[in-house]
């Protein structure tokens, strides 16, 4: 049997110890990794002066971790640089926020070109080979050019955008080229999908096989809709293990919970908190009965910190919950409680069950996997009740969700009462529609899917069950 490498720009194998702080993600690929006494390649996550090559090796709960260290202008240039100041924010629809510097795309190929060179030697000729992100999309045109003709797959976590979002990137087109060095390119929707062969297709005159694969640049791929999961059945399990359940009876001694409403997101300007605060300072603008009653528990550890517009949004949230607080709190009660830490994955899903209703509101998310976790930690007999923007991958799938857009704070306030008002019967049937959907398309079967498309296996195409129409805005 071929074995598997999985290149990701950090690597986080669960340790064995603390596997309920793991994300579902890592925990999926560790397990197709020891299925296929496989190697997990990418970043140690530290920098030195110089850039050594050498590798460290570990074995980790039965999986090959095998990592490298980045030089210090590497980690600026690539990492914090192109990465995340260029292709995040453009991918993400943030023009403004996108930095165009040459330099960057320098250090991000220089990145990619000592990724191939260090992980070439580790390479079989019966590997396939999976590359995960935008960080590393031109990893197989960097394989390619020292000799490796092995399958080799990349699936994008973030969306793909519009065709004229992504000619505003002065070397669009050779990143466009650079993926079709691989065998599969994964997306989480069609319509990114779709975004994707439109600039093929009209940017730079590629054309559609008969089979339905992209021809472009004198190269074949295929490219598909692989919507990312969760682990359902383990987000279930653990969401009635004794730390959820003390979390969960912490929350319901102190009552905060009776109307408690969440938010969990990574602090980043892709995630529509500024948008999510204003609708629900609209909600408790419109709502003076609600005003003591309703609370919402915002958790947002900090993310990519060194990098401006994530310390500008920052201290705009510190602002506007401030504000808000001010005109709202009363001696007794807080409308918003703000957390920047992390949690563990037992925690939040005691969170998550306590909480009538979930605000997941992004302005662009590939997929969005709170909104998922949300679904799957609720109690079946009294469901909470998801408010999901139409922006999120997740809305594809998600459709008994209320779907709303983030940018209108009458809409999120809307959502908001009609979610706390909603009855048990209405509840129950939306939550199971939804659980139906976070089951059958959990994380293995993503994993699965992918990786029997990457082997060729011609039996099994992208699962898709998204339905073609546009999700329906619901309140
Ligand atoms: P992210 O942008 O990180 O992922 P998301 O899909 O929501 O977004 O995943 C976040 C994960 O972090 C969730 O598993 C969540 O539980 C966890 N998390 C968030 N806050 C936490 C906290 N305070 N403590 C502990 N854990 C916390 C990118 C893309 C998404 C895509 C995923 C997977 O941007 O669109 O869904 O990859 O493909």
């Amino acid at each position: 049997m071929s074995r598997l490498i999985v290149v990701s720009n950090r690597v986080n194998p669960p340790s064995g110890k603390g596997e309920e702080s793991v994300g579902g993600l890592a925990m999926a690929l560790a397990a197709a990794l020891r299925e296929y006494s496989g190697i997990w390649f990418g970043w140690s996550g530290k920098t030195t002066p110089e850039f050594t090559g050498q590798l460290n090796m570990q074995r980790v709960e039965g999986v090959t971790v095998a990592t490298v260290d980045l030089e210090e202008g590497d980690y600026q240039e690539y990492y914090n640089g192109y990465a995340n100041k260029t292709l995040w924010p453009l991918f993400h629809y943030r023009v403004d926020l996108t930095a165009y510097d040459r330099s960057f795309g320098e250090g991000y190929d220089r990145v990619n070109k000592r990724f191939a060179e260090t992980l070439r030697p580790l390479i079989e000729p019966d590997d396939i080979i999976w590359v995960h992100d935008y960080h590393l999309i031109p990893m197989a045109r960097e394989l390619r050019r020292l000799g490796v003709t092995n399958r080799i797959g990349f699936f994008l976590h973030i969306p793909w955008p519009a065709h004229q979002l992504v000619v505003t990137l002065p070397r669009h087109r050779p990143l466009v080229e650079a993926m079709f060095h691989y065998d599969v390119i994964g997306f989480q929707t069609e319509e990114n999908l779709q975004a994707f062969e439109g600039y093929v297709l009209n940017e730079v005159g590629g054309e559609k096989t008969e089979d339905g694969r992209l021809r472009a640049f004198g190269q074949i791929t295929e490219a598909g809709a692989f919507p990312i999961g969760i682990d359902a059945e383990d987000f279930a399990r653990i969401t009635k293990s004794p730390r959820a359940m003390r979390v969960y009876d912490r929350m319901a001694a102190h009552s905060v919970f009776r109307k408690m409403v969440v938010g969990v997101d990574r602090l980043d300007y892709s995630k529509g908190l500024e948008e999510r605060l204003l609708g629900f300072e609209r909600f408790l603008h419109d709502h003076e009965e609600a005003r003591r009653e309703v609370m919402l528990l915002q958790i947002a550890p900090l993310s990519r910190d060194e990098v401006e517009a994530y310390q500008d949004i920052r201290h705009r949230l510190d602002g506007l919950i401030g504000r808000i607080n001010g005109a709202y709190a009363e001696m007794d009660f807080t409308p918003i409680r703000y957390l920047n830490r992390s949690y563990r994955r037992d925690e939040l899903a005691g969170v998550y069950r306590a909480a009538k209703a979930a605000l997941v509101t992004p302005l662009r998310d590939g997929m969005n996997l709170v909104a998922k976790e949300y679904v799957a930690s609720q109690n079946p007999e009294d469901p909470g009740v998801l408010i999901l923007s139409r922006f999120a991958g997740a809305a594809r799938q998600m459709k008994e969700a209320l779907i709303i857009n983030p940018n209108s704070p009458e809409e999120i306030s809307d959502a908001l009462s009609r979610a706390l008002a909603m009855d048990e019967a209405e509840r129950k049937r939306r939550w199971e529609d939804l659980m139906d959907n976070v089951t059958r398309q959990d994380v293995t079967a993503w994993r699965d899917d992918f990786v029997a498309a990457l082997k060729g296996d011609p039996t099994v195409q992208a699962a898709n069950t998204e339905t073609p129409d546009e999700p329906a805005v619901t309140t």
